[in-house]
Protein backbone atom coordinates (compact mmCIF):
# COMPACT_ATOMS: atom_id res chain seq x y z
CA UNK A 1 0.00 0.00 0.00
CA UNK A 2 2.61 2.10 1.05
CA UNK A 3 4.44 1.49 -2.35
CA UNK A 4 1.26 2.19 -4.47
CA UNK A 5 1.19 5.68 -2.93
CA UNK A 6 4.65 6.73 -3.30
CA UNK A 7 4.52 5.42 -6.85
CA UNK A 8 1.79 7.73 -7.72
CA UNK A 9 3.11 11.04 -6.01
CA UNK A 10 6.41 9.88 -8.61
CA UNK A 11 3.73 9.94 -11.34
CA UNK A 12 2.38 12.88 -10.56
CA UNK A 13 5.22 15.06 -9.94
CA UNK A 14 6.71 13.61 -13.47
CA UNK A 15 3.36 14.94 -15.28
CA UNK A 16 3.48 18.26 -13.51
CA UNK A 17 7.07 18.14 -14.66
CA UNK A 18 6.06 17.72 -18.80
CA UNK A 19 3.05 19.72 -18.58
CA UNK A 20 4.92 22.82 -17.40
CA UNK A 21 8.03 22.38 -19.57
CA UNK A 22 5.90 22.25 -22.94
CA UNK A 23 3.77 24.88 -21.66
CA UNK A 24 7.05 27.55 -20.94
CA UNK A 25 8.10 26.73 -24.63
CA UNK A 26 4.45 28.37 -25.85
CA UNK A 27 4.24 31.11 -23.40
CA UNK A 28 8.72 32.31 -24.18
CA UNK A 29 6.89 32.81 -27.92
CA UNK A 30 5.63 35.79 -27.26
CA UNK A 31 7.81 39.10 -26.47
CA UNK A 32 7.10 42.46 -25.09
CA UNK A 33 9.18 45.11 -26.68
CA UNK A 34 9.39 49.10 -26.06
CA UNK A 35 7.62 50.91 -28.75
CA UNK A 36 10.09 53.86 -27.31
CA UNK A 37 12.51 53.23 -24.77
CA UNK A 38 13.75 56.94 -23.87
CA UNK A 39 10.10 58.37 -22.27
CA UNK A 40 9.74 61.89 -20.71
CA UNK A 41 9.89 61.80 -16.67
CA UNK A 42 7.14 63.02 -14.34
CA UNK A 43 3.54 63.29 -14.44
CA UNK A 44 1.05 61.95 -17.58
CA UNK A 45 4.44 60.57 -19.27
CA UNK A 46 3.27 57.89 -22.43
CA UNK A 47 4.91 54.84 -22.98
CA UNK A 48 3.65 51.53 -24.76
CA UNK A 49 4.55 48.39 -25.64
CA UNK A 50 4.23 45.61 -28.29
CA UNK A 51 3.55 42.42 -27.95
CA UNK A 52 5.09 40.20 -31.25
CA UNK A 53 5.00 36.42 -31.58
CA UNK A 54 8.61 35.76 -31.92
CA UNK A 55 8.15 32.71 -34.48
CA UNK A 56 5.84 34.61 -36.66
CA UNK A 57 6.82 38.01 -36.03
CA UNK A 58 3.00 39.48 -35.97
CA UNK A 59 1.24 41.82 -33.46
CA UNK A 60 -0.49 40.18 -31.26
CA UNK A 61 -4.01 41.59 -30.74
CA UNK A 62 -6.30 41.56 -27.59
CA UNK A 63 -4.17 40.24 -24.94
CA UNK A 64 -5.68 40.87 -21.40
CA UNK A 65 -3.23 42.52 -19.25
CA UNK A 66 -3.86 40.93 -15.73
CA UNK A 67 -0.54 42.42 -13.97
CA UNK A 68 1.41 45.46 -14.61
CA UNK A 69 4.01 46.85 -12.45
CA UNK A 70 6.35 49.65 -13.26
CA UNK A 71 9.74 50.01 -10.64
CA UNK A 72 13.32 50.77 -11.09
CA UNK A 73 15.01 47.95 -10.15
CA UNK A 74 17.20 48.64 -13.33
CA UNK A 75 18.46 51.41 -11.00
CA UNK A 76 18.81 48.98 -8.37
CA UNK A 77 15.15 50.79 -6.46
CA UNK A 78 12.87 47.48 -6.31
CA UNK A 79 10.82 49.28 -4.50
CA UNK A 80 10.45 52.65 -6.13
CA UNK A 81 7.45 52.24 -8.50
CA UNK A 82 5.40 54.80 -9.84
CA UNK A 83 1.15 54.19 -10.81
CA UNK A 84 0.28 53.95 -14.29
CA UNK A 85 -2.93 53.30 -16.59
CA UNK A 86 -3.64 51.30 -19.26
CA UNK A 87 -4.23 53.74 -22.44
CA UNK A 88 -6.52 52.99 -25.70
CA UNK A 89 -4.62 52.46 -28.80
CA UNK A 90 -5.32 52.32 -32.43
CA UNK A 91 -2.35 50.14 -33.30
CA UNK A 92 -2.17 46.36 -33.39
CA UNK A 93 -0.72 44.61 -30.73
CA UNK A 94 0.72 48.07 -28.97
CA UNK A 95 -0.28 48.55 -24.92
CA UNK A 96 -0.30 52.29 -24.09
CA UNK A 97 -0.01 53.73 -20.51
CA UNK A 98 0.19 56.85 -19.16
CA UNK A 99 2.83 56.88 -15.92
CA UNK A 100 3.61 59.58 -13.13
CA UNK A 101 7.47 59.06 -12.66
CA UNK A 102 8.68 60.67 -9.78
CA UNK A 103 12.24 60.21 -10.59
CA UNK A 104 14.53 60.38 -13.77
CA UNK A 105 16.76 56.68 -14.52
CA UNK A 106 16.02 53.61 -15.42
CA UNK A 107 12.52 51.79 -15.21
CA UNK A 108 10.97 48.19 -15.90
CA UNK A 109 7.33 47.76 -16.83
CA UNK A 110 6.66 44.08 -15.85
CA UNK A 111 3.41 42.41 -17.24
CA UNK A 112 1.56 39.46 -17.20
CA UNK A 113 -0.79 38.76 -19.98
CA UNK A 114 -3.20 36.46 -21.19
CA UNK A 115 -3.01 36.07 -25.24
CA UNK A 116 -5.77 34.24 -26.87
CA UNK A 117 -4.97 30.78 -28.10
CA UNK A 118 -2.36 30.50 -25.22
CA UNK A 119 -3.44 28.83 -22.27
CA UNK A 120 -0.34 29.78 -20.50
CA UNK A 121 0.33 33.75 -19.02
CA UNK A 122 2.75 35.72 -21.27
CA UNK A 123 5.60 37.36 -18.95
CA UNK A 124 7.91 40.11 -19.51
CA UNK A 125 9.64 43.04 -18.79
CA UNK A 126 10.70 46.03 -20.90
CA UNK A 127 13.24 48.89 -19.40
CA UNK A 128 11.91 52.60 -20.25
CA UNK A 129 14.52 55.66 -19.08
CA UNK A 130 12.44 58.52 -18.36
CA UNK A 131 14.26 61.94 -18.99
CU1 LIG B 1 14.28 55.87 -7.94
Amino acid sequence: MRYLHSARAAFAVLSITTLSSSAFASAADYEFQPVKADVKNGGGSQLAVRLVHKPTGKPVEGALLIRTRLDMSPDSMDEMTAKHTATPTAEPGVYAFTADFTMAGGWALKLQAKVPGEADTVEGTVVFKAQ
